[in-house]
């Protein structure tokens, strides 16, 4: 039974969540607070654990659910992750051998060789570069968008499947982290001039401002980060992880992934852009949600 009349509606994704935090034996109140802390009303939180886990109640316990996710340990969301099993060098994908060069736990990062040629580099950034503005980002009061000091690069925004190389770049996004298409944000494009940098800040949504919870409602917390680097620059522009010390240098047609499963900083995932230097950086982004973002 659905209840009409919340303004947050329980999903069968978020009873689908549910049940797999309760497979992963985490606590109702664990879950409860994990739903909190992603922006749920508490209201709409309760009953959707009330619904949910009581039917399902008798069989808990029993052999985990077939068309339930693999979720991590603890009680976080499920995450976009390439099937590594095996740790392959060399991941074939249908339309390309992509290269696992680096991976690391916590935080989860996995950076990919030959993700893209660069062709398909160049052509993105033609589709793009006419329509280039300087980048905004989500305004934590009101959920709206505001020009932000700390990411002065030049950005936009492409709608999901606008073009036939756009779902081509989508559709191996969706197979290399085994996330679909419609749980994924449109492409971001951003290009970083010398002096530009991306200060270091986390992707997912702040649970503690006021605007996520209006930016929640398409899609949930975001979950995942895809960044492919489309043109490098002759000096600086590395992606920066201060929590872990990690740096990756761009380098043309690689892709960086992270995931995180709660909007939390323990996940690690602080990142940013390094100053450019020397000449332009390009990079495409790409941000998995939680849910459908329709
Ligand atoms: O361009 C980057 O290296 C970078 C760094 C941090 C991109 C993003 N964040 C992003 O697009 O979220
Ligand atoms: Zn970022």
């Amino acid at each position: 039974m659905e209840i009409q009349t919340l303004t947050q509606a329980v999903t069968p994704e978020l009873r689908e969540w549910i049940l797999a935090q309760a497979q992963a034996n985490c606590a109702t109140n664990d879950i409860l607070k994990a739903m909190q802390a992603s922006g749920w009303d508490d209201a709409v939180a309760r009953a959707a654990l009330v619904q949910t886990l009581q039917p399902a109640a008798a069989s808990l316990h029993q052999a985990a659910l077939p068309q339930l996710q693999a979720v991590p340990a603890g009680c976080g969301s499920p995450v976009p992750e390439p099937d590594l099993r095996g740790a392959p060098a060399v991941l074939r994908l249908h339309d390309r051998e992509v290269q696992v060069l680096l991976t690391m736990q916590r935080p989860r990062v996995v950076l990919f060789g030959s993700f893209m040629s660069d062709e398909e580099c160049d052509a993105l950034m033609a589709l793009a570069r006419p329509r280039l503005a300087r980048s905004e980002t989500v305004h934590h009061q009101s959920g709206g968008s505001e020009v932000n000091a700390a990411r002065t690069s030049d950005g936009m925004f492409f709608e999901r499947g606008e073009a036939p190389l756009i779902q081509r770049i989508e559709q191996r996004i969706a197979a290399l982290l085994q996330w679909p298409v419609d749980k994924g944000e449109g492409l971001q494009i951003l290009r970083y001039r010398p002096g530009a940098q991306y200060r270091p800040h986390f992707d997912y949504f702040d649970p503690a401002q006021p605007g996520t919870a209006a930016v929640l409602k398409r899609g949930g917390q975001r979950v995942g980060t895809l960044v492919m680097y489309l043109h490098v620059p002759k000096n600086g522009g590395g992606t920066v992880f201060p929590d872990v010390g990690l740096e990756v240098a761009p380098v043309k047609g690689h892709a960086l992934f992270f995931s995180y499963d709660r909007p939390h900083e323990s996940t690690g995932t602080l990142h940013g852009g390094s100053p450019v230097t020397d000449g332009e950086k390009w990079v495409a982004t790409k941000w998995m949600r939680e849910g459908v973002f329709g």
